[in-house]
């Protein structure tokens, strides 16, 4: 149990108990029905590093191994939008006049933008085998490793610098962070950068968005949060871009100390993250009890549906929903099936409350309700799905607030 914060060693204060919680993508045969493992999802809050992180973590490998079942090419939209950040990261490159430049992905899962990057020096790294082979089936260069010592100076060695680290949903899954910043400040370029975007704990708080808290999730950041843990390793926070993937997520631009001068975008962040009281534990016990409350309104909202004889199926086998359901204990006789597009998930069970996952071609007849575990790609789905829509379909979501849309 992690009783002091990760980033300043002062003590976690916990606000918020989420219960026994499988994987996330936990995803099981039958068979492995009695063996599933299980751990108490607590989330804490440091007052001094301002970071809100895990109380418990599994261990990494227990995560990201070569059954790992997220496949970042399931969604069109995601494609789009890492080919707009790669460009966006061509660009610093160009202004910052570097030359013959190095990339470094970490966490490239299966390519899904590293693929972009393909005519210049790249590095991916890796360590959930299966994903990386499928980036590797793409001719990129990818080392199916953790992002570790050994890794970084494989590549250095290779191209003697490193001018850009970049990663996408990854670094709030390291719980060694301290280890991936140390290694940055001492390998990076005078004129490189860093940058990366994760969930931003300010949607999370906005829309009870809790289901971004699971085993993987180890971290939610803040600009706040980042910038102290940019300085204790020399490096400066310098831009925040605010993003509308996985349901608001957040870009923080790294530089060596002072390297850049601090936008005034990420001044705006500063000041709008004090104003949201992203450094005040009380934002948080309030957070705990909107999300007692989020849960109380969709249990009663599914049993209310299930009394009228109506069917509910989830879209998505998300790792989000894996915390709903096993939170509000939430399972086949409630929602009877999920289903969902990814290979490795499709005719197994889900983690914790067992919900079988089928695929669409399994989709016979539309149930009355969606429930929209898939939230966060609303707009693809929704898209994709006007048929449903039409045959009177409704969808169910718990973001900003239990409702049927
Ligand atoms: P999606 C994962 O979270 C885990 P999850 C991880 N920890 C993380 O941070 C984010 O990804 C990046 C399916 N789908 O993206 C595919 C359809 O079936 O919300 C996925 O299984 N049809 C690394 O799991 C799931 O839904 C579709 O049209 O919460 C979406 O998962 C689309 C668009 C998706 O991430
Ligand atoms: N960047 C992709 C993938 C996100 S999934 C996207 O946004 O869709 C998170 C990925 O991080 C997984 O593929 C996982 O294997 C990888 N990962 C987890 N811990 C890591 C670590 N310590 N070093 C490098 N990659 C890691």
């Amino acid at each position: 149990m992690q009783k002091n914060c990760r980033i300043s060693k002062s003590k976690l204060i916990k606000f918020l108990d989420l219960g026994k919680q499988p994987l996330g993508n936990g995803f099981l045969n039958k068979s492995d029905k009695n063996k599933e493992y299980f751990f108490d999802l607590g989330v804490g809050f440091s007052k001094r590093s301002k970071m809100v992180q895990l109380i418990n973590a599994p261990k990494k490998e227990k995560m990201f191994n070569k059954n790992y079942s997220f496949f970042s090419s399931t969604s069109k939209y995601m494609d789009e939008h890492f080919n707009n950040f790669s460009k966006e990261i061509k660009l610093g490159i160009k202004k910052n006049h570097i030359s013959n430049p190095v990339v470094v992905e970490i966490g490239c899962n299966d390519g899904i933008m590293l693929k972009r990057f393909k005519e210049i020096n790249h590095y991916g790294i890796e360590p959930s085998k299966n994903v990386a082979k499928v980036a590797k089936q793409k001719k990129l260069n990818v080392l199916a490793s953790f992002f570790d010592e050994k890794s970084v100076s494989f590549i250095k060695k290779k191209y003697n610098k490193i001018d850009v680290f970049y990663a996408a949903n990854v670094m709030c899954h390291i719980e060694e962070i301290n280890k991936v910043f140390e290694l940055v400040s001492k390998s990076i370029s005078d004129k490189g950068f860093f940058v990366f975007e994760d969930p931003y704990l300010g949607d999370v708080v906005q829309k009870t968005s809790y289901d971004q808290i699971y085993d993987e999730h180890v971290f939610l950041f803040s600009a706040t949060s980042i910038s102290y843990l940019s300085k204790k390793f020399g490096l400066s926070l310098f831009d925040a871009r605010k993003q509308i993937t996985h349901g608001g997520s957040m870009r923080y631009y790294i530089c060596k100390k002072n390297r850049y001068p601090v936008s005034e975008r990420c001044k705006k962040v500063f000041n709008n993250e004090k104003k949201m009281g992203l450094d005040n534990i009380s934002t948080f016990i309030k957070f705990g009890s909107k999300v007692q409350q989020s849960k109380k309104k969709l249990v009663a909202l599914l049993r209310k549906i299930k009394a009228q004889g109506k069917e509910i199926f989830a879209y998505g086998a998300t790792s989000k929903s894996t915390t709903i359901f096993n939170y509000c204990n939430i399972d086949s006789k409630l929602v009877t099936y999920y289903f969902d597009n990814t290979p490795i998930k499709q005719n197994k069970l889900s983690p914790g409350v067992h919900i079988p996952v089928l695929s669409f071609k399994k989709l016979k007849k539309y149930p009355e309700y969606f429930f929209l575990s898939a939230w966060n790609h609303s707009k693809e789905i929704m898209s994709k799905e006007k048929k449903f829509k039409k045959a009177g379909g409704k969808w169910i979501t718990h973001v900003p607030s239990v409702k049927i849309i």
